[in-house]
């Protein structure tokens, strides 16, 4: 069942973003030579894929390139998250099949799962049930990149398999209100209320909607975890194991900024999937688990927006 990547060309499909910049920096842990595009390679397009692939002979391939963003881009853009998506892991699958590529990961999202899932949810709920409207434009991408990997392991045999990460956070993210997930807009919103003397933070919706969060560095640990010794049709959930409230959430964000103020609430935006804490049995059997907490994350992933605001 073991990969060996000693020695192997592994490439990161998406190193500029978040999930795939922290898996360059884990890599780097390892004995192997990571490859990555620049930007002129557009992943929509099968013919640049192909000859990037022809031209650099990848052994193993990490596919975190993907458009993604918060619930509101998610509801906002339901062509681009499903076309860019489906594009971009077809064109990425089925060129490591052409060019013999030995093993691929494929990341989706925990957003595949039915909207009223049985909490925590268990890998074998895929498909039982109708998702979450907010974002079932990108769910039905990411599902299709399972199905993808399911279906070239059957057919042809290739040893592709698929991770499913809860929500993710740290170095790297998008910051910007429009377009971000919840905890980097969060942040940027007890930072600056913080700065400007502010009395009050607005979150969007309720703030009861639960969510599970993983650190990016965690998330790029159990994908080589995976990458080397995973090997089945399956894809597996890759979390935290915890959820919490996102008022709570607001709530931990404002204390490690330092903002001390109210915290209001704007129900005009949507609250989407009112929970989804994925089950992670099956990774945990296999011997994975994660190292940093929320807290600890939260203050890592500040430091980081401190950092990119001082270089702006
Ligand atoms: O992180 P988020 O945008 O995405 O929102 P999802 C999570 C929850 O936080 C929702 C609330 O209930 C939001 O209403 N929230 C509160 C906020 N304040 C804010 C804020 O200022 N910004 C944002 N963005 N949310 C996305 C999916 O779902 O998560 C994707 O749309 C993907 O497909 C991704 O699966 C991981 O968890 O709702």
């Amino acid at each position: 069942m073991a990969y060996d990547i000693a020695g192997k060309r592994v490439y990161v499909a998406g190193h500029k973003g978040m999930v795939g910049s922290a898996i360059v920096r884990r890599l780097a842990e390892e004995n192997c030579e990571v490859l990555t595009a620049d930007r002129s390679v557009d992943l929509r397009e099968q013919a640049a894929v192909r000859d990037w692939y022809a031209q650099n002979r990848p052994d193993a391939v990490v596919v975190a390139a993907a458009k993604v963003g918060g619930i509101l881009a998610n509801d906002t853009y339901p062509a681009d998250f499903l076309y860019d998506n489906l594009m971009i892991e077809a064109n990425l699958i089925d060129a490591a099949y052409r060019q013999d590529v030995e093993k691929l990961l494929f990341l989706g999202s925990s957003c595949i799962y039915p909207k009223m899932a049985p909490q925590p949810i268990p890998e074998d709920a895929l498909l039982t049930g109708p998702l979450e409207p907010t974002n079932e434009w990108y769910a039905i991408a990411k599902i299709a990149g399972i199905k993808l990997c399911q279906a070239y392991r059957r057919q042809y045999g290739c040893d592709y398999i698929s991770a499913m990460p809860t929500n993710l956070y740290g170095p790297g993210d998008n910051f910007d209100l429009a377009s971000s997930h919840v905890l980097p807009a969060l942040i940027r919103k007890a930072h600056e209320a913080k700065e400007a003397g502010a009395d009050s933070i607005e979150i969007w919706g309720t703030g009861s909607p639960r969510r599970e969060f993983l650190h990016v560095d965690d998330l790029a640990d159990g994908s080589v975890f995976l990458l080397k010794s995973y090997s089945g049709e399956g894809h597996v959930n890759l979390g935290s194991g915890k959820d919490i409230p996102i008022i709570e959430l607001a709530e931990m964000v404002c204390e490690v900024v330092g903002f001390e103020g109210e915290i209001t609430k704007d129900t005009s935006k949507p609250d989407g999937t009112p929970r989804k804490l994925m089950s992670g049995e099956k990774l945990a059997e296999m011997g994975w688990k994660p190292k940093i907490s929320l807290r600890e994350g939260i203050a890592d992933a500040y430091r980081a927006f401190l950092d990119g605001e001082r270089k702006c």
